[in-house]
């Protein structure tokens, strides 16, 4: 019997993958193709596409090592078709081949094609810990989807943080220990630095000849893009960021990027890190007495539990779940998310980190670029792009939902219990960009007025009957109500006013 073609796509970079697991060195062959349409059906940053080529040509060398035959076909290849349909096609044609296998993809306009090729076996990804049929299941007909249900669940599937059946420590979630300010003095860790070797080198040159006008910087890229270098970065986390990673979690501080963050998102995503191993690693630091319990459990919650639920969350609602738009929003995408060229101090600031590491944490994701976005109603799909694009983590499985669900409460309240609004007083509490800002963050109206603050006025004027509906939302509502019509007015007209210069 002939062998047949594993296809292996830049997110899938693991030796345990279901398709290779399935796989037979010694008859089958292995296809890795750099191709024109994953690299731009969204303008991706150049630090993403150089990541992505990297990986994906040093997990290549490593397969070879281990004894797969495998081709690789280089975007700058002059046979290179331009799609992953065109190179499949090829490399069956070049090796004889009929029949070929490829674990699902993690996004659902891949998986659609996919199911169109002929001759095509379609493998579950089975590096995740709840099965995307399973979690459908769940959800299908539950009153309440939260994340709190399906992150005990997972806790109890995988024994991590348990004493017998009881929470460790008594508590499933110590999130209100996950709120600390920081200061500008703090000793922060920086991450380590993988210096490019001569394959990401060619890539990197690759990336700056081909994509001149993507959005991103490629300066001092020096990403982990082996195995081998994203468990040493992880390994620099553990000892160096993890203890104060909980206490810190949602801080922000202008020129400090990664603060306690394990910036290992991009790496995970793409298969080079196992997700429970990195959650066991955290249990054992804590269960040494190394870290506090507010970090181990903080970390773990995001990775069982809010990664593993976006995505459940994505697979049962998609197709459709990337046009949701409940609350209305049409206002297109101011170009500062592109240029960073604004006044507001903190967007400028979280626009340029993410221009130059295609890296913001969850809480600049969320309550700055996130939550500009959702008081100014900006389309959520435009947003969804903008975040597809420029983020080296992105993929529209995790993507999609933390920004039509989590941030900008398109999905009418499936993901979050209510809207990621907040004023200027939020990001002042939690960050130092205000005291930059040539907007006052404690003025409320008038031409210095933060515009988060005149936003988010608006904003619970403008969907006024939804939230008077949210018991978590109803008291800013009567907040407002109680404001004379005089100041209702002028709030709505320095708003209108600030909506108007974005155009
Ligand atoms: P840490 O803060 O150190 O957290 C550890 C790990 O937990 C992360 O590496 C990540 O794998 C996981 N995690 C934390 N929060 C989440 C979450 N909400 N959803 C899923 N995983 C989480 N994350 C992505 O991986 N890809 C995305 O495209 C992405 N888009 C986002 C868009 C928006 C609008 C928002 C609000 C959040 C998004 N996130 C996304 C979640 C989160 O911002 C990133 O996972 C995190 O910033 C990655 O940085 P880190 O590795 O330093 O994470
Ligand atoms: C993100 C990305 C990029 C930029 N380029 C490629 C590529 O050339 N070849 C490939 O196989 N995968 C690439 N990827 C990752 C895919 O877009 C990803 O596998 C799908 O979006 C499914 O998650
Ligand atoms: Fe951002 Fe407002 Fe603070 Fe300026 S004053 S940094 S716009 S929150």
């Amino acid at each position: 019997m002939s062998g047949r073609l594993i296809l292996i796509l830049g997110d899938q970079l693991s030796p345990a993958l279901s398709s290779l697991k399935a796989g037979d060195k010694a008859g089958d062959r292995v296809l890795l193709a750099e191709v024109m349409a994953e690299a731009s059906y969204v303008p991706h940053h150049k630090r993403k596409i150089a990541f992505v080529f990297a990986a994906m040509r040093h997990f290549a060398a490593e397969l070879r090592a281990e004894g797969w035959q495998v081709d690789y076909v280089k975007l700058d290849d002059p046979a290179n078709t331009g799609s992953l349909a065109g190179e499949v096609r090829r490399a069956l044609a070049r090796h004889g081949l009929s029949r070929m296998v490829v674990t699902e993809p993690g996004e659902w306009r891949l998986l659609e094609e996919m199911r169109g090729w002929p001759e095509t076996e379609l493998l579950g990804d089975d590096r995740f810990l709840a099965d995307r049929h399973g979690f459908a299941d769940w959800a299908e007909g539950r009153k309440g989807l939260r994340m709190e249900h399906f992150y005990r669940l997972m806790r109890r599937k995988t024994g991590l943080l348990m004493d017998g059946d009881q929470p460790a420590d008594g508590r499933w979630n110590f999130d209100a220990e996950n709120r600390k300010p920081a200061a500008a003095d703090l000793l922060l860790p920086r991450p380590p630095r993988f210096e490019p070797d001569a394959i990401t080198r060619e890539v990197l040159g690759l990336v700056v000849a081909g994509f001149p006008d993507n959005f991103g910087s490629l300066d001092g890229f020096a990403m982990a893009v082996t195995r081998a270098d994203a468990e040493a970065a992880f390994a620099h986390f553990l000892k160096h960021g993890l203890p104060q990673f909980g206490a810190y979690q949602d801080a922000m501080l202008a020129g400090q990027p990664f603060l306690y963050h394990a910036f290992i998102s991009p790496q995970l995503n793409a298969g080079l890190l196992d997700p429970l191993a990195l959650c066991r690693a955290v249990e054992a630091e804590w269960r040494a007495g190394r870290v506090p319990i507010n970090s181990a459990e903080g970390f773990i919650r995001q990775i069982i539990g809010w990664r593993e639920f976006v995505r459940g969350i994505y697979w049962w609602r998609m197709p459709g779940y990337d046009r949701v738009n409940a609350l209305a929003a049409k206002r297109p995408l101011p170009s500062f998310y592109w240029s960073a060229d604004t006044p507001m101090a903190c967007v400028r600031a979280c626009v340029e980190q993410t221009r130059d590491h295609a890296y913001a944490h969850h809480i600049q994701r969320l309550m700055v670029t996130g939550n500009f976005a959702l008081l100014a109603g900006i389309d959520p799909h435009a947003l969804h792009e903008w975040y597809l694009a420029v983020y080296a983590d992105a993929y529209e499985w995790v993507e999609l939902p933390n920004t039509v669900g989590m941030s900008q409460f398109a999905d009418g309240g499936l993901l979050a219990s209510k809207p990621y609004a907040a004023s200027g007083a939020y990001i002042d509490r939690m960050s130092d960009y205000c005291r930059t800002c040539v907007y006052d963050v404690k003025a409320k109206a008038g031409p210095k007025a933060c515009p988060f603050n005149l936003l988010y006025w608006d904003f619970i004027s403008r969907h006024r009957e939804r939230l008077a509906r949210n018991p978590r939302m109803a008291q800013m509502v009567r907040t407002w109500d109680r404001f004379t019509p005089e100041k209702q007015e002028q709030l709505g007209r320095d708003a209108a006013r600030f909506l108007e210069s974005l155009a």
